[in-house]
């Protein structure tokens, strides 16, 4: 397993959307174990491929008190939503900023699992959230975008000021 690097908004690889996996083999349950590691290191309830620059849809999330419930979706597809909650989100590639985002808190997905078998859960409340929040991540879609023009504006110069103080983003 490998810790994988996160990349940070507002890098404009987080705007690709992500490829289906075509067929489900050791690469991508490597990819999976791989996005497991690096979420509970962060630490975070979720993690999307994209987050990584590996534009295939693949997500895991935990967002269980002892780290014991991992699930990972690959081509994930929402079929049912209902419901409205709104939730004070943060985001791995977003650090230190968090805000309310309202979503749908209960929805049906169906994905395909380690196998490549396609089964289908049902999701509420943080889980649910989460799982709706990584799945835009795989279109190149991040919360801050559910926020103002105002927030999101302060929040780029922010972001951009602080990257500029780390070294490997001198140039930018
Ligand atoms: O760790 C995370 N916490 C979180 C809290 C509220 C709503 C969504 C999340 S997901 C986030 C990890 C992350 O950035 N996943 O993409
Ligand atoms: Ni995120």
């Amino acid at each position: 397993m490998t810790r994988l690097t996160i990349l940070e908004y507002p890098d404009p690889r987080l705007r690709t959307r992500a490829a289906p996996v075509t067929q489900v083999d050791d690469s991508i349950r490597q990819l999976v174990a791989d996005l497991f590691e690096t979420m509970y290191a962060a630490p975070g309830i979720g993690l999307a491929a994209t987050q990584v620059n590996v534009h295939q849809r693949v997500l895991v999330a935990d967002v269980s008190e002892d780290k014991n419930q991992p699930v990972a979706l690959i081509n994930p597809e929402i079929i049912a939503a209902d419901g409205a909650e709104i939730t004070e989100e943060g985001c791995l590639s977003v650090p230190g900023y968090f805000d309310r985002v309202e979503r749908p808190n209960h929805i049906r997905v169906r994905a395909l699992n380690l196998q490549g078998e396609v089964f289908e859960m049902e999701a509420q409340g943080l889980l649910a959230v989460c799982i709706q929040h990584e799945m835009d991540h795989l279109q190149g879609k991040l919360f801050v975008d559910y926020l103002s023009e105002l927030k999101r504006s302060r929040l780029r110069k922010r972001a951009q000021k602080q990257r500029r103080q780390e070294p490997e983003h001198a140039a930018l």
